[in-house]
């Protein structure tokens, strides 16, 4: 019986290897494979040995040859292929091991050349997957190198032919969409690289930031979930390989996450990470009910869940730095159905785990500070709508600010503006944020007019909101909420500018004494 290695990933394939020729395989290897086999002391049939043709043009042609895909694509049990076996002298192969060139891992990096590319679209293990996977009833396909325990088990202990051909059919699906979203990575690179101008060796791509004429997302399956929105909707998560965030984060402990968990954990990563500061956030159905920005980790929380303390039950934790053991006690007394940080002392994990029904995610390295790169995309009836994302605020965007009124923030209250700024970025349109000591006091989110998300602010902070500052995510289109503010005691106002009715909304703050500063951008949230 023959096997065929050949794997760009080389980790556990020498293992795996030696199950098979214990067991009286052949086995036959590609150059590079073929040599790790030999140093861990196995016998190998190289495939030029096999082809009688040398590996040729750079390694671009090693497995491209009749005496392999013969080998794969014959079905025994006809008395025709057989004859053509024999007459050919081609031996089939039962099992096939294949991992493909690091296509996605190399044009992700900045310095990577159309050339370097090119170079990485791997064609031969390509098609020694398609026709592999074709033939599952007698080829059995193995992509993942996580498949190698049970298979390598069940070959040791009851042989090949025990591999059920449900078992085989499996293997050929995870082959075959193995090789559809590599595809999808190669339409979406060049789609998008540039190459005009440029010679072939300095082209660069930057697949993730523009928009290509047809657009294949390059997601993986990573796991089927419970149920969607709602128990009887059915829902998956997919994620783009190495692409980080939520989609790649580590759940350390408590239930599988749901739908809804991850959702609601993307709106806290990417709240916590509009801030450079220790920051907390509690979010409840993707808008922060609660958000504060200390140095002290424990009074972050503290602040963030005082904000509203009868939201934050049930809701969905965010930190942007390593969880202290001070901020797990200060939080472990309350209800949450899921908690995610970059990192955890060791003690504030322990603390944590006591709690069963808690989920603790750990979000992949600097995830908490990178920048998106990846456009938003949205599925609307019949095709998407793709943007890119708005990106974070940086301090020296208030130089850009203008102040409209009379009179003019102190430098507390500009600090604060800022804050409540950031954190209107994040509250569903129409947007109205509350804030004092660069802490939440309350918001009106998803309001289909702005004056009622004022309304809200007001009874939701009730005596809190006195001397709060006030951020608006777009344009007041009527001086009214400035009137609603005057009576609610605002201190201070932050919003974009740009309405017909500019003026009437200055004439309002200035009425009442209450600085008014214009950021002249918005943003919304829908
Ligand atoms: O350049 S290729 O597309 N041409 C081929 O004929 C071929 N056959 C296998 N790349 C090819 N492979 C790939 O080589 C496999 O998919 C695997 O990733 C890699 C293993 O090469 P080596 O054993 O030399 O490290």
């Amino acid at each position: 019986m023959q096997a065929l290695l050949s794997v760009y990933n080389k980790s556990g394939i020498v293992e795996f290897s030696k199950i098979l020729a214990n067991k009286g395989f052949n086995l036959i290897s590609t150059g590079g494979t073929a040599k790790s086999l030999v140093d861990a002391g196995l016998k190998v049939q190289q495939v030029q040995d096999v082809t009688e043709y040398p590996e040729m043009l750079d390694g671009r042609v090693k497995t491209l040859h009749p005496k392999i895909h013969g080998a794969l694509l014959a079905r025994p049990e006809l008395p025709h292929h057989q004859e053509d076996l024999t007459k050919y002298n081609i031996k089939p192969i039962k099992i096939v091991v294949v991992n493909l060139y690091p296509f996605v891992e190399t044009v992700s990096k900045p310095s990577t050349t159309l050339l370097d590319a090119l170079e990485n679209i791997d064609i031969g293990g390509h098609t020694l997957i398609r026709a592999s996977s074709k033939n599952f009833q007698n080829v059995i396909i193995i992509v993942d190198p996580s498949d190698y325990k049970w298979i390598g088990e069940r070959i040791e202990s009851s042989g090949l032919e025990s591999i059920t051909l449900e078992e085989r059919k499996k293997l050929a699906l995870k082959a075959f969409q193995h090789g559809c979203s590599y595809d999808a990575a190669v339409t979406q690179y060049l789609s998008t690289v540039d190459i005009k101008d440029q010679t072939i060796e300095t082209a660069k791509g930057n697949p993730s930031v523009e928009f290509p004429g047809e657009f294949v997302p390059l997601y993986e399956k990573k796991a089927d979930l419970r149920y969607g929105e709602n128990p009887h909707q059915k829902a998956a998560l997919y994620s783009i390989p190495n692409g980080g965030g939520i989609a790649n984060a580590q759940l350390l402990h408590g239930p599988a996450l749901s739908y809804n968990n991850i959702l609601d954990g993307d709106a806290a990563l990417k709240a916590v990470r509009e801030f450079s500061q220790t920051a907390c956030v509690v979010i409840k159905h993707t808008n922060p009910c609660g958000l504060s920005v200390h140095q002290d980790q424990a009074e972050a929380y503290t602040r963030a869940f005082n904000g509203d303390p009868k939201s934050a039950y049930g809701g969905i934790l965010g930190f942007n730095r390593k969880l202290t053991l001070a901020a797990a006690t200060a939080l472990k007394s309350v209800f949450y159905e899921v908690i995610i940080a970059p990192d955890y002392e060791p003690e504030a994990l322990a603390l944590l785990s006591k709690k069963e029904k808690l989920r603790i995610i750990r979000i992949p390295e600097a995830a908490t500070q990178e920048a998106f790169t990846q456009p938003d995309i949205r599925t609307i009836t019949g095709g998407a709508l793709l943007q890119s994302p708005n990106p974070i605020i940086k301090d020296e965007s208030t130089k850009n600010w203008k102040v409209a009124t009379t009179n003019q923030p102190s430098e507390q209250q500009m600090k604060d503006l800022l804050f409540a700024w950031r954190v209107s970025k994040h509250v569903k349109s129409n947007a109205i944020v509350f804030a004092k000591d660069e802490t939440i006091v309350s918001i009106g989110a998803g309001q289909p007019n702005r004056s009622q998300s004022v309304d809200i602010c007001c009874k939701v902070g009730g005596d809190k909101v006195k001397g709060c500052v006030m951020a608006s995510d777009a344009f007041f289109p009527f001086a009214d909420s400035i009137d609603l503010a005057h009576a609610a005691n605002i201190a201070c106002i932050v919003q974009p500018g740009g309405s017909i009715r500019d003026q009437e909304v200055i004439d309002a703050a200035n009425k009442f004494n209450i600085p008014m500063v214009l950021t002249g951008n918005r943003n919304f949230l829908h």
